[in-house]
């Protein structure tokens, strides 16, 4: 056999190639970016400005990060590289198993302060001091997608925030949607198994649009009030930093006297509620998955800090009594109009994650974190709740010390007599393990004590119930109202909302391929509202059922015009995003004017040309944020186009631009064009004269706002 040629050892190491900015030198050995992330060890470069040197987990430098240990140049690897075996038995375990639920998730850091005092209703600190400040950690999150799926499902989204406060961590892991799908945390599984991919054949990912998912909700009739703002505006937002969020369940307020008062908690978006449309949402999903996270990144990274109210509904058992639902029951909200939100501080959210894994992928939410001044109610679905998550870390993270990630970790001291455990980083020191001791007598450290003046105390809620009925499974009568509330939902919303849910549900169910389900479904939507039930039949189709038997007859409560976005709906360009589209030959000082004039109302300007790199525009040059077909308009808020005739009659003939209007009109937004793009690329478009349709100039004044009253001329919907 030929042999082949040997390169000469000198030429070994000199085939690697190098590309630029590779961090590597030609004659040096790998480096690392050293420093404060490798686990904080210290950088051991010999030169101040270098780079720190690469090594093993253990602290051996490494000498060749390219090339693996061989028996001859063209022989096997051999057992005894230690660097190699490290390194990839290393990567063979990153992976930790994803969250049963609210496996997506995207995490960034903030601060929490008081600017409302509530000290006569709460003892916690953080709510009782004006000015009063703590760090927070929030992961918003959707639910049933596994970790790599898309950010724009129609979805719940969890808002779980950590406040790191000096009595110790308090987590309040919520949702933007104010009720859950069930009352009793022993369904939980149950509604979790329904949604996620069906069993057997390991799909659909990340969507409720399936069999199983409807089966379930259709057999629960205590679902029906979340399944409307599931299938509202509320299951598609426009970005993370214009959802609002809520802690669900009743909790309690405990004062210093020991005076408890029951308390709801909302969190209300400084930029406002935001939508996609259902059309927006799917195509967003395909032109950018991670649009949520990277909305989200891009604003801090920006120093545009997304910010919420916290706002408190605060009653007591006497009022709770009075009113047409029971206030331990999950799937019940309390109308703002009927008892007002007062806010009582603001979370702003001011630094990205320095790393997804050690941070938003660890990060570990309890329930149970409650510090005192907060206490549980005895919501059914709250008290699984305080079971659930402790077990869940166990899995996830792997051992019972999982607090002391730090992410997870308190900031204020703590100190216990816990010891051991997988992964025990800490290192106490003497024998005080146990408590009572008396080492102290001894002159050796005895440990902590017990404080029953600060410590947590339970607040002793006084419930009959237990003395009469004894143990006992069962759901209670004051629970049985199904439909009123989602009556209510369904009515306080906009004609143009109310469209919008009975089209989700038509394209659900239209996804449904076992009639029986979609029958029950529909024999439910009767009690919620007979027009909502015709239209979703009429979308399908299909007979209207009879109406399923209530176990409670449902009543007219007043309409909320706080459950509807559009009527809440802010007319500001605040935190928005404008897409500014340009093409050769287009006036630079316009353009820049342009930029100019919407910044300066708050929003952001991605420009976008048909070529990303420098191109010629009259008076100079310009490179553009993004490529057209890589931009699409279903990125932006609203959009405005300014370019020569002939750019604009070349661009028409493109379907990536002509998409580009046509999808900014159909998705109700601003659509802005130059003379140009009036002319050639808005008939191709269908893009008609009428509101939020106007000239670049005019564009600021026109606002970012969406012209919902343009859809049903665009769109059939149900
Ligand atoms: Fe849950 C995660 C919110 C009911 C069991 N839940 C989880 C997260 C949020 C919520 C936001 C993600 C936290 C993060 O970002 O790490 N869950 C809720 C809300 C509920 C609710 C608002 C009802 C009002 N959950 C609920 C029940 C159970 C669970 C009834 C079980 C009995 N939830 C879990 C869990 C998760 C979780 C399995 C998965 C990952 C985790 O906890 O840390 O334990």
């Amino acid at each position: 056999m030929a042999k082949r040629p040997q390169p000469s050892p000198a030429t070994v190491n000199t085939l690697r190639e190098h590309a630029p900015g590779s961090g590597r030198h030609e004659g040096t050995v790998a480096t690392g970016n050293g420093g404060e992330t490798h686990q904080h060890i210290a950088h051991d470069s010999d030169h101040a400005d270098a780079p720190a040197h690469l090594t093993t987990n253990h602290g051996v430098r490494i000498s060749d990060n390219q090339n693996s240990l061989k028996a001859g140049r063209r022989g096997p690897t051999l057992l005894e590289d230690f660097v190699l075996r490290e390194k990839i038995f290393h990567f063979d375990h990153e992976r930790i198993p994803e969250r049963i639920v609210h496996a997506r998730g995207s995490g960034a850091h903030g601060v929490f302060e008081c600017t409302d005092p509530i000290a006569e209703l709460t003892s916690a600190a953080i709510l009782s001091e004006k000015g009063a400040t703590c760090p927070v950690f929030v992961r918003f999150s959707t639910v049933a997608g596994g970790a790599g799926s898309i950010d724009t499902p129609r979805d719940v989204r969890g808002f779980a925030v950590k406040f790191y406060t000096e009595q110790g961590n308090w987590d309040l892991v919520g949702n933007n949607i104010p009720v859950f799908f069930i009352q009793d945390a022993i369904k939980f599984p149950d509604l979790v198994h329904s949604v996620k991919m069906e069993a057997d054949r390991g799909y659909p990912q990340a969507g409720s649009a399936h069999d199983t998912f409807w089966d379930f909700i259709g057999l629960m009739p205590e679902a029906m009030h979340m399944i409307m703002w599931a299938m509202s505006d509320r299951g598609i937002p426009r970005t993370l930093r214009n959802i609002e969020g809520f802690g669900v369940h009743t909790f309690r307020l405990v004062n210093d006297k020991g005076q408890s008062q029951f308390v709801k908690f909302h969190w209300k978006p400084v930029l406002g509620l935001e939508s996609t449309t259902w059309d927006e949402a799917v195509k967003i999903a395909g032109a950018d998955p991670d649009f949520h996270r990277r909305d989200l990144f891009e604003a801090i990274d920006s120093g545009n800090f997304p910010a919420w109210d916290l706002g408190v509904q605060v009653f007591d058992e006497e009022w709770a009594g009075q009113q047409p639902y029971d206030v331990l029951d999950a799937t019940k909200l309390i109308p703002e109009e009927v008892l007002p939100v007062r806010v009582v501080g603001r979370m702003t959210l001011n630094r990205n994650v320095d790393n997804f894994f050690a941070e938003t992928e660890q990060v570990a939410f309890l329930p149970t974190n409650v510090v005192p001044g907060i206490d549980f109610s005895n919501d059914p679905l709250l008290q699984g709740r305080l079971f659930s998550y402790m077990d869940t870390q166990k899995s996830r993270l792997g051992t019972t010390n999982f607090h002391q990630i730090p992410i997870n970790a308190p900031k204020c001291p703590f100190h216990n007599m816990q010891r051991d455990g997988l992964m025990q980083t800490l290192v106490p020191k003497g024998r005080a393990n146990y408590e009572p001791n008396s080492l102290a007598e001894a002159g050796e450290d005895g440990g902590p004590r017990e404080c029953p003046e600060t410590g947590f105390t339970s607040f002793q809620a006084r419930d009959d119930s237990y003395a009469e009925d004894g143990k006992l499974r069962l759901r209670s009568e004051t629970f049985a109202d199904h439909y009123s509330q989602a009556r209510l939902f369904y009515r306080s919303q906009t004609e143009n909302e109310q469209a919008h849910i009975a089209s989700a549900l038509v394209f659900e169910l239209s996804k449904v391929t076992l009639e029986h389900v979609r029958t029950r479904v529909l024999s439910r939507l009767r009690n919620i509202d007979e027009d909502l039930a015709k239209r979703v039949a009429a979308g399908l189709a299909t007979e209207l059922p009879a109406a399923a038997k209530p176990a409670v007859k449902p009543i007219d409560m007043d309409a909320s015009p706080a459950l509807s976005i559009q009527q809440q709906s802010m007319d500001t360009m605040e935190g928005r995003k404008v897409g500014l589209l340009y093409a050769e030959g287009s006036d630079k000082a316009m353009i820049e004017k342009l930029k100019k004039d919407i910044e300066a109302k708050g929003a952001t300007v991605f420009t976008v040309a048909p070529k990303v790199g420098e191109i010629r525009l009259k008076g100079g040059t310009m490179k553009a944020d993004g490529q057209l077909a890589g931009s699409p308009s279903v990125l932006f808020d609203a959009v405005v186009a300014t370019m020569p005739m002939d750019a604009a009659e070349k661009l028409s003939k493109d379907a990536g631009a002509v998409q580009w209007f046509a999808d900014a009109y159909v998705h109700c937004k601003t659509v802005a064009g130059c003379p140009g793009t009036q002319k050639h690329l808005f008939p191709k478009a269908n893009v008609e004269p009428g509101e939020g349709v106007c000239l670049p100039e005019e564009f600021v004044s026109v606002g970012t706002k969406r012209h919902w009253a343009r859809e049903p001329t665009v769109r059939m919907l149900a």
